[in-house]
């Protein structure tokens, strides 16, 4: 391999592809791939381990997962993965197979889209969304709480086209992005509040009778419900809880009151904190108000993964057990040991737990425990594989069969090898299948037999398209005109304003207050950036990190440019680099999301000071609800407590 760069199956990337992907080979080849089965030699986190075969590796797993079942019961196995890069092959396919024959504990896959899945699915049924194309249609575009220009470049050519034919660009975020600099209107506003902002917006939109209702009583529930929750939020309380100016929302709604097309593009960002399911409902909530739908490029585009119907449980060959369900978001106190049965063997996938989930001092001190048996099984060393027992290598996009699904494009394909696999790494398939034939409750299966078994749980042109190696759309087709094209999802094709099955827990639309406190009074966010995928890539960054911070914080606390800081609460403290700078809100820090304990000084990332508290209708990650001091670092000392820990970074090295 020695380039990777974009090819013109797919219509909306075959253009360009992102920088990070473009350097796949030091991926695939660099210093930090995997090549062989590792098992450990010297004491736990140490990172010194033995090459094995694969033979003595699968044995001795089997051996210890087998164990474990006789002692504890199945659910003494704790299997952890998210799949945020993988698709219907290398996620939940022989490996769900697996972990059900042997009745381990489930995981809640809630590190992401938990509560925007949870309020798309209550309000829409997951209806298909505005595709990207179709935002050249708007004359409004509003990008709330999502990045395109790190997280999803293949939207930012349509905004551009959007933007050259006169169209008006609203950005809410806590940080002056890229796509904010440029807006027309950009809301600063403090995170986790973006449910009284939109609520704000609803309640301004019913007074000015700018509410189509008409369309409300056709197409939608709850209406009066909800406007009742809009009420106690006037422009001037939303403002001082959001620290916006109550005349920037004022703004937003005349704009949103009058502008057609008007097309929300709601992401991630507002979603991790303990409000976030209902601030996305109170946001998707907007489009129903004014009847955004029925044009081309009118009303909102969240997740469009669902587009294509496809469960991800259908080519399943037996039902789920009832075993208990772990959230993966508490996996630091579930490692404590406490737990009946306690966890006896973690096998960690498609997944780098240590700096991708929260409260990462506490997951650590448990991949210490000295009588857990983990597995990590990745393309790379990663910071988890540092505490494995055993280390398995697997195969890249480039070496494996996957059907990937697009869940911002609606494209599904046929991903298809296309190099002999480096080293001795094996495919997700083949190794969950050889343990299920070793632990006597399946049998060894190629890719192959994969690919058939998931390709007949799809509908046959779809198939079909994938077995041609075509850009497969979803049934409603790659431009879906939402009320027109596709309708709600929902028992009777309504939009749930005020969804029963989420109000049994309460009065929906109650606004949970800011966690800061007089000790940690800044908020620390942690979005994505665009030198990794998640954690994905994180290997390649080589500088020390950089936490941005808004200029009076930092003069009140003595800090300037490039100043070593410690950023900490009660549960973490991470030592970077200062960057000075206005493109943060006053109150706010944030530190790239997907680090790897090679970009600060002492090892620690945002994730050890991110809680593990549960958003509380989905069980969704809380990253952005972190509170922290921070302060500048006198002299050069570290505060590093076991160098051999990690690759310290090296602040020559930054720029
Ligand atoms: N380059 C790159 N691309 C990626 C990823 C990556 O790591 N790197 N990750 C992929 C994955 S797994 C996902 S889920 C998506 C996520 O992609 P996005 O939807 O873009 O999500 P984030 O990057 O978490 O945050 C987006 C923006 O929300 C802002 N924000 C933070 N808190 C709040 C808040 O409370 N309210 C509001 N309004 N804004 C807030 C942040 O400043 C950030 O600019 O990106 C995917 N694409
Ligand atoms: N602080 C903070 N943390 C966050 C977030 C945040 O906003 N802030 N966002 C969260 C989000 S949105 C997400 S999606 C999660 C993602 O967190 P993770 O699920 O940990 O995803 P990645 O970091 O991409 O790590 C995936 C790993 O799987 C490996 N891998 C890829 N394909 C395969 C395969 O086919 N087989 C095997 N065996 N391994 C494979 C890759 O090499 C990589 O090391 O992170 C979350 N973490
Ligand atoms: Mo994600």
């Amino acid at each position: 391999m020695v380039k990777v760069d974009a090819g013109p199956a797919s219509p909306s990337t075959g253009m360009f592809i992102c920088g990070k992907v473009r350097r796949f080979t030091d991926h695939l080849y660099g210093e930090h791939r995997l090549l062989y089965p590792e098992i450990r030699d010297g004491a736990k986190g140490l990172g010194r381990f033995r090459r094995a075969t694969w033979e003595e590796a699968m044995a001795l797993i089997a051996e210890r997962m087998q164990a474990a079942r006789d002692e504890f019961g199945g659910e003494s196995i704790l299997p952890y993965s998210y799949g945020g890069s993988n698709g219907l092959i290398t996620h939940l396919s022989t490996d769900a197979d697996l972990w059900r024959a042997l009745g381990t504990s489930r995981l809640a896959r809630t590190v992401c889209a938990a509560p925007t899945g949870t309020a798309a699915q209550a309000m829409y049924g997951k209806m298909p969304g505005v595709a990207y194309e179709d935002y050249a249609n708007a004359r409004l575009i509003v990008v709330w709480g999502a990045n395109p220009s790190a997280s999803g470049i293949h939207i930012v050519p349509f905004l551009k086209q959007a933007r050259e034919a006169g169209a008006t660009l609203v950005v809410i975020d806590p940080r002056a992005t890229p796509l904010a600099r440029q807006a027309d209107l950009h809301l600063p506003v403090r995170p986790g509040t973006d449910l009284v902002l939109a609520l704000a917006m609803a309640r301004e939109l019913f007074v000015r009778d700018a509410v189509d209702h008409t369309f409300l009583a056709a197409h939608a529930s709850g209406a009066e419900q909800f406007r009742a929750r809009t009420e106690p939020w006037t422009l001037d309380r939303a403002g001082a809880i959001t620290a916006l100016p109550p005349a920037a929302i004022a703004k937003l709604v005349d704009l949103y009151a009058t502008m057609r097309p008007s097309v929300v593009r709601c992401g991630w960002g507002l979603e991790r904190n303990r409000n976030g399911t209902e601030a996305v409902m109170a946001v998707l909530a907007l489009p129903a108000l004014v009847n955004a739908f029925g044009v081309p490029g009118g009303g909102y585009t969240m997740s469009n993964s669902a587009a294509w119907g496809i469960d991800g449980e259908r080519w399943r060959r037996e039902p789920e057990t009832a075993t208990r369900i772990v959230n993966m978001n508490r996996l630091g106190e579930v490692l404590a040991g406490t737990m009946t049965p306690p966890v006896k063997v973690l096998f960690v996938y498609n997944n780098n737990a240590l700096v991708t989930s929260p409260d990462q001092n506490r997951i650590q001190k448990g991949l210490e425990r000295e009588d857990l048996f983990t597995v990590v099984f990745d393309q790379v060393r990663t910071d988890t594989t540092r505490y494995a027992d055993v280390i398995l290598p697997a195969t890249t996009f480039l070496e494996h069969y996957d059907i990937a699904r697009g869940y911002g494009n609606y494209a599904l394909q046929l991903v298809k090898p296309v190099i002999e696999p480096v080293g001795e790494a094996r495919p997700n398939v083949v190794v969950f299948g050889e343990l299920a034939a070793r632990l006597g409750v399946g049998t060894e299966e190629d890719e192959t037999d994969t690919l058939l078994r998931v390709a007949a749980g799809l509908s046959e042109p779809m198939a079909a398209g994938v077995m041609e190696q075509r850009a497969v759309p979803p049934p409603c087709g790659v431009r879906p005109v939402q009320m027109v094209d596709v309708l709600p999802r929902t028992s009777d094709a309504k939009i749930h304003l005020y969804p029963e099955s989420l109000a049994k827990a309460g009065l929906l639309y109650s606004y949970e207050a800011d966690p800061a406190s007089a000790l940690y009074p800044l908020a620390l966010i942690s979005p994505a950036s665009e030198k990794t995928v998640s954690s994905t890539f994180g290997q390649l960054r080589r500088n020390v990190a950089r936490l941005q911070i808004h200029p009076d914080d930092a003069e009140l606390r003595g800090i300037t440019e490039g100043d070593t800081v410690r950023v900490f609460n009660a549960i973490g403290d991470v030592h970077c680099l200062a960057h000075v700078t206005s493109d943060i809100a006053r109150g706010v820090l944030s530190l790239p999301k997907g680090l790897w304990r090679q970009s600060t000084f002492n090892g620690e990332t945002a994730n050890a000071l991110a809680p593990a508290t549960l958003e509380r209708h989905s069980g969704g990650a809380c990253f952005n609800d972190a509170r922290v001091e921070v302060a500048k670092i006198v002299g050069a000392a570290f505060g590093i407590a076991d160098v051999s820990l990690f690759v310290p970074a090296r602040p020559d090295e930054v720029h």
